[in-house]
Formats: C-alpha cells, structure tokens, sequence
C-alpha cells in the first residue's frame, strides 16, 4: 500500500526546461554576457543538476574566465527573477495527466511531497498558477536543491522529503523523468516510476521499476484498479 508520491518537478509535473533555458539566456544578455544556450547545448549541460553548477559546468567546458561564486549566484538569481516572471505569466501548465493525479490521490487520502533540485521561487510560481494559491495545502513537504547539501544524483533531496513525510521508503513511491532524478531516489531507497520528458527523454531510464511514455498513465500504476 502506497502511504505517499513524492514528485520531482522540472519534466516531471510540468515541461519546465525550455522556459529555464530561455530564463537562463534572458539574464545572460542582461548582463551584458554574450554566451546563448541552445537546445541541444541545454540537453547536455542539463547532466549537471542545478543552476548555479550548470553555469559552472559551462565555464569549466567551455573554457571561459572563472566567476566568484557570489557572481555566479547573482547571474542565477536575475535567473530566477526572469523565470518566475515567465511561469506566473502562464507560459507553463502541469503536464497531461498530472491535476487528474493529484486530485484523485488527493480523494484516496495519498500523501503528497516533492523532491526537486529547482529552487523555492521556482515552485511557488509554477503550483501557485497551476494549482492556485493554496497549493501548498496539498504537500505535506517540500524539498528543494538548496535545502540540502548535495543535489541529485546524490539521494539528501529525498532523504529530506521522506523525513518531511515522516514515513519510511517502503511506503513511498517516487515520480522523475531524468536518470538523476532516478539515481537520488533510488539511493534513497524508494520505488520510482519514470515518464519520459521533452528534456531528458533520451537518458536511460532503466533504473526505475517502471517506465511511462507520458503521466497519464501514473494512476494506473499508483491507484488500486477501483479507484484508479
Ligand atoms: C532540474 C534542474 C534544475 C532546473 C533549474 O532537475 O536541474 O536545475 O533546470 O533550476 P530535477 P534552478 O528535475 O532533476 O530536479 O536554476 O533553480 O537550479
Ligand atoms: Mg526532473
């Protein structure tokens, strides 16, 4: 019996990751930095999870002038700013399948996390305008990349999210779509349900106990057939 699903966000609820690279050019360009990240540059850099060290990953590669870390962390924070702005706009709906889900874990009594390395800012936008101003009702917690010390692969966002739901791994399933998303939840111990994103739907997903095409299919997976 399944006590609780612990979601990751970007790919997973919502298409994210073109709006973050867009964000990430946007701030680029207003500071007066003429690097651009196209798509398929974006796929790769995306191997590093959070934006701070995705922006280092780039410097490292690509050969440029090192950034203090505070420089880097204003670059990400105007980041930020561009991001939230562009998600409470409306550019971004959870993906299909997804309200359904949650509302119908919601009847069941379901317990309800995330596990994301996106930053707090970037939540609060994106389910304060898909799910309304009360979304955070629906978590029982919330657990972001820079609440903890190493993020995915590393397993400490999940660790913190089932300490949040105050329940063990085995009564616990989680939901990503990218093989480090996978990574940290299995070494967290939980069961993972993968669906295949726009961003990540070429990584190897083979690490998670079950593989879906798109979220339409979760309830099928989580919810008993009667209710399901
Ligand atoms: C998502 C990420 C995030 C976003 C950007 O990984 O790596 O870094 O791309 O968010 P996952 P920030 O879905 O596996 O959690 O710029 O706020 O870090
Ligand atoms: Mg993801």
């Amino acid at each position: 019996m399944i006590k609780a699903v612990i979601f990751d966000v970007d790919g997973t609820l919502a298409e994210t990751e073109e709006v973050h690279r867009l964000a990430f050019n946007r701030a680029f360009s207003n500071a007066g930095l003429d690097w651009s990240w196209d798509q398929e540059l974006y796929r790769r850099l995306l191997k590093v999870t959070g934006g701070k060290e995705r922006i280092a990953h780039f410097l490292e590669i690509f050969e440029k002038p090192p950034m203090e870390a505070e420089q880097i962390g204003a670059l990400h924070k105007a980041k930020t700013a561009v991001y939230t702005r562009m998600v409470e706009g409306g550019e971004v709906s959870l993906r299909p399948g997804i309200p359904e889900f949650l509302d119908a874990l919601r009847e069941r009594g379901t317990k309800l996390a995330i596990a994301t390395t996106t930053s707090l800012p970037n939540i609060e936008a994106l389910l304060s305008s898909t799910l309304g101003a009360h979304w955070r009702d629906r978590f029982v917690g919330v657990a972001a990349g820079d609440m903890v010390e190493r993020k995915k692969p590393a397993p400490d966002v999940y660790d913190l999210a089932l300490r949040l739901l105050e329940l063990p791994a085995g009564e616990c399933v989680a939901v990503e779509d990218s093989r480090n998303g996978i990574l940290s939840a299995k070494g967290a111990g939980l069961r993972v349900i993968a669906v295949r994103s726009a961003y990540c739907g070429a990584d190897d997903l083979g690490g998670a106990d079950v593989v879906l095409e798109d979220c339409r299919g979760l309830g099928l997976v989580v919810l008993p057939k009667s209710d399901g």
